[in-house]
């Protein structure tokens, strides 16, 4: 198994914790600036995000579908907590954390990733280059 990351991607860091909690062997590729955009990583992945997980059966992507993969195919640790309720809340912690640390490309992305726009994020946590826009500006997730 091979996770295609960047140094600094919030949403392959999350994969490569869990894949270290699990204890998954697993090779890490941090790919050089830009590179994410080259055609060999838009083979694996046309949506031009990082990370991606290479599995025998093929590329994985979206940290959060890596990540409920991880999980069912090492169940121990579990990611989630006991209990329905808990597990729901645990789930929207992180997709609230994946979508809105994803968002520095708002205004530029295709439309689904206009989904948790930069002003939902607490200033402390915002990084540099995020744009905020116009709440008006961002259409609703279809
Ligand atoms: N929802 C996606 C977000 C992936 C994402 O936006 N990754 C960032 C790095 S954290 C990226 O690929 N940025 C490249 C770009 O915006 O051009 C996931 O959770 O995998």
């Amino acid at each position: 198994m091979k996770l295609l990351a960047r140094s600094g991607s919030s949403a392959a860091y999350r994969c490569r914790i869990a894949l270290n909690l699990k204890g998954i062997a697993a090779e890490i590729e941090n790919l050089p600036a830009g590179a994410h955009r080259d055609a060999a990583y838009l083979s694996v992945n046309p949506q031009g995000r990082i990370p991606a997980l290479l599995t025998d059966e093929g590329a994985l992507v979206q940290s959060m579908a890596i990540l409920d993969y991880l999980d069912e195919l090492v169940p121990d640790p579990s990611l989630l907590p006991e209990g329905l309720h808990a597990r729901a809340r645990a789930r929207g912690v992180a997709q609230r954390a994946s979508l809105s640390l994803s968002t520095r490309r708002v205004a530029t992305t295709s439309a689904n990733q206009i989904i948790a726009p930069a002003w939902t994020v607490p200033k402390g946590l915002r990084m540099p280059g995020w744009t905020s826009i116009s709440p008006r500006a961002v259409p609703s997730p279809s």
